[in-house]
């Protein structure tokens, strides 16, 4: 069992774990121990009732009829678009586009903006810790428009080369668009540096945050991002659903990404004139049960607080980084001083998916593979990884449970 490491704030961890009911499933008569949040977080029975309440109570489609439950659909859905932007402190909610997932919310600002703003010769910085959804859409833009992609390389460390970034940036960089915390590594990268330095150069800033919103406060005003976009899925709410958050000038000034339903003031065959913001990058019927879900999963997680859930996740990052340590053959990959709640490792002469396989069989759920970011793959010269990564229901005994199974694994292959 553990060596006892105590989470540095009141937290009861059962009560949280009480909430999630697919945590007291066992898996091949095992205990199952998820460590696979990074992909997606399991969902409390508050937003699981909130989901199937609003098909019971609340259902019909929004901001279209005059009869009374599609405006008590509409007012749920607007009043969770409140709390988030309430979550995130954007100035407005006419600044928060209910979109799919992050990889949506960057699609739509790579091609809308960038269509509009970017020509040949302009220059986008990504960087090579970045998911594939934040590589691709501007990979797609770039090629329309004749735009260049810079990139800023990572630290054995896996920290942001900032002197490069540095050199990188010019009157020719339009667009710097990076993650807050990396899926492959844990780092958090220096935000307030980069949005600062960026629009020094002046250009503007987009923020992957997937991997930031489910362990650290956010604040838009303070930030100063230009777009920030998350899923909801990570953050303990439905999938399908996710935010994009823009500045209103810069969302006022793009053009609709989609056109449909919803986004249109008025259309003639002449021409269409578009909706107001957020509704005109909100094209169709939208996700309206899962973005009042996101609503609940808001509540949900603000209740709790980034204090208590930070300090948490740290201390299990922690005892996780060095009980793995005290395993001769294993490598972490990503040691970034300021990291959150992802721990990516190799163990020698073993491939990572014969690892999660046997880690599965013991109950314990880690991702292996390239994580969508095989740049950074490609950085560490490995094919793969096995990822272990952690959210606020996550116990010491569950680390045990990841190191022990490890040690298995490495008894197998010795
Ligand atoms: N990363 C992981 O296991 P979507 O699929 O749109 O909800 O999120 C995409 C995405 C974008 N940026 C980052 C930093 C991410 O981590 C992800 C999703 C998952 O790491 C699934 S590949």
């Amino acid at each position: 069992m553990s060596n006892k490491i105590e989470t540095p704030v009141p937290f009861d961890v059962d009560a949280i774990r009480a909430d999630f009911p697919i945590l007291s499933q066992e898996v091949y008569g095992k205990k199952l121990v998820y460590l696979d949040n990074g992909a997606s977080a399991q969902k409390p029975r508050q937003v699981i009732d909130n989901i199937s309440e609003t098909y019971e109570i609340r259902y019909a489609n929004v901001h279209r009829g005059v009869h009374y439950m599609s405006q008590t659909a509409t007012d749920a859905m607007e009043a969770a678009r409140e709390k988030v932007r309430a979550f995130i402190n954007a100035g407005s909610e006419r600044e928060v586009i209910y979109v799919r997932g992050a990889t949506e919310g960057i699609n739509l600002v790579a091609a809308s903006w960038g269509r509009a703003n970017l020509s040949a010769g302009d220059e986008i910085i990504l960087s090579e810790m970045e998911h594939h959804s934040n590589i691709v859409p501007w990979q797609l833009i770039a090629q329309q428009t004749g735009a260049v992609i810079k990139v800023i390389p990572i630290t054995d460390a896996g920290e942001l080369e900032m002197e490069v970034f540095k050199g990188l940036l010019s009157d020719k960089t339009k667009m710097v668009a990076i993650t807050h915390v990396s899926n492959a590594l844990g780092t958090v990268v220096p935000l307030a540096d980069i949005i600062s330095m960026s629009h020094a150069a002046g250009a503007l800033v987009l923020v992957d945050g997937c991997q930031a919103v489910p362990h650290l406060a956010i604040d838009m005003q303070a930030l100063d991002a230009d777009f920030y976009v998350f899923s909801g899925h990570k953050l303990y709410g439905p999938s399908g659903i996710g935010v994009l958050y823009g500045k209103e000038a810069l969302l006022d000034a793009m053009p609709p990404y989609q056109g449909g339903g919803e986004m249109i003031d008025t259309v003639t065959f002449e021409g269409s004139t578009w909706a107001d913001l957020p509704f005109k990058f909100e094209a169709g019927t939208p996700n309206i049960a899962d973005a009042i879900g996101l609503g609940a999963a808001v509540d949900y997680v603000s209740a709790i607080g980034f204090e208590a859930i930070g300090a948490h996740e740290n201390a299990l990052l922690a005892y996780a980084t060095e009980k793995l340590r005290a395993i001769n053959s294993i490598r972490i990959i990503g040691e970034a001083p300021e990291k959150a709640a992802i721990l990516s490792f190799l163990m020698d002469g073993v491939h990572p998916h014969d690892i999660g396989t046997i880690l599965d069989r013991e109950g314990v759920a880690v991702r292996t593979g390239h994580h969508c970011a095989q740049p950074v793959m490609d950085r560490y010269d490995v094919a793969a990884t096995v990822r272990a990564s952690f959210a606020m229901y996550n116990t010491f005994e569950e680390v045990d449970a990841l190191a022990a199974s490890l040690s298995k694994v490495q008894e197998i292959f010795s």
